[in-house]
Order: structure tokens, then C-alpha cells, then sequence
């Protein structure tokens, strides 16, 4: 199921897919990195929409239409904070990505773009982040056949060669 996943390095909000996930936090009412370039480049009725979902617990995922991005809808899924990895964190991250890709499939989404969750702010171990990422989208990807296209998109290169080599382990 690796054949459906692409990586690229640069800005997610630039992506014309069916849906670009956020990194969020639980009020989902925007913040700094990932989240602030989305919010900004969505324009500001993603946060008047946004006020309407009463928040999203960590570890799950809600999904707005992408307003002015090129991007249809946004998927924003809310990380875990890194504690040192024995608070269930891992569990956690897997499910951002399950619970992403679990909303796109309902909606008949065929192509979705993730940035690296947690690995800003929340401070989650890039390799270990990556490798999750992979492993928890490819489990999926096998299972559901509606989704043909994730790209993993990462800012920078540290974590485009983390997500290299996560996939490169599970090929
Ligand atoms: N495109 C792709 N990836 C990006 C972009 C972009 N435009 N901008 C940053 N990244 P972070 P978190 C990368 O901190 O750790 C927010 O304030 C960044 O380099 O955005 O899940 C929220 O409101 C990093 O690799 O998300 C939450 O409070 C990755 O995206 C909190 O931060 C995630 O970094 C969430 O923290």
C-alpha cells in the first residue's frame, strides 16, 4: 500500500488536493506553525466555522470545507503533546492519522496531504513521529481501497528524511 504514498518537502497549504490535514489544538481555533499558515491562507471563515465544531479531542479529527485554499476541505486532527512517550502518546498519533483518513474516506475523498503532526511545537521526536505515520497510514490504506493518494509533506528537510527513511523500512 506504499505505492499510494508520496512525500514532498514545502508548504501544504500551496497542495491542490481533495483535503490538507491540520495540526490543530483541541480548541481548533488556530495557533502558531501548520495551523496559523492554514488559518491564514484559508481566510477567516475557516475560524468562524471552526468556532462552530466545539473543539476536538486529541487523538481524533474534524473536517471543514478549505474556503480560499486550493485545497476543497480541511481535516484538522490534534496531536498529542510529546511527555516523553510513556502518556499513551504513540497510541495517540496513530489514531491523528487513522481518524484523518477514516473522515476522508467517508467523504468520498481520494486524495489527502499530511503535514508532520506533532513534530513542531508538540514537540514529538521526529524520527519516532514519522515512522508512525507511515505505518498507521499504510495499515489503512490496506484495508480501504476509496483513498489512491496521501503525500506526507514536510517544511523542512530533517523531517522529509525522516519520512524517507520510514518508508524506505516498511518497502
Ligand atoms: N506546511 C507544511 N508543514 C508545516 C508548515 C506548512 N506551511 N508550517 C509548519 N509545518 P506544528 P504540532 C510543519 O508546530 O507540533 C499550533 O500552534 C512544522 O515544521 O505546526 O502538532 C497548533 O495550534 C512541523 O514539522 O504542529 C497547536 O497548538 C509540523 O508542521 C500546536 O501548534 C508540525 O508543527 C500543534 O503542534
Amino acid at each position: 500500500m506504499s505505492g499510494k504514498i508520496t512525500l514532498l518537502q514545502g508548504d501544504i497549504t500551496e497542495l491542490k488536493v481533495d483535503a490538507i490535514v491540520n495540526a490543530a489544538k483541541n480548541s481548533l481555533l488556530g495557533g502558531g506553525g501548520v495551523d496559523g499558515a492554514i488559518h491564514r491562507a484559508a481566510g477567516p471563515k475557516l475560524l468562524e466555522y471552526c468556532r462552530t465544531l466545539n473543539g476536538c479531542e486529541t487523538g481524533q479529527a474534524k473536517i471543514t470545507p478549505g474556503f480560499d485554499l486550493p485545497a476543497a476541505y480541511v481535516i484538522h486532527t490534534v496531536g498529542p503533546i510529546w511527555h516523553g512517550g510513556d502518556q499513551g502518546e504513540a497510541d495517540l498519533l496513530a489514531s491523528c492519522y487513522r481518524e484523518s483518513l477514516k473522515l476522508a474516506a467517508e467523504q468520498g475523498l481520494k486524495s489527502v496531504a499530511f503535514p508532520a503532526i506533532s513534530c513542531g511545537v508538540y514537540g514529538y521526536p521526529v524520527q519516532q513521529a514519522c515512522e508512525i505515520a507511515i505505518n498507521a497510514t499504510s495499515q489503512f490504506l490496506s484495508k480501504d481501497s476509496s483513498i489512491r493518494k496521501v503525500i506526507f509533506c514536510a517544511f523542512d528537510k530533517p523531517v522529509h528524511q525522516a519520512l524517507m527513511q520510514a518508508l524506505d523500512s516498511q518497502k
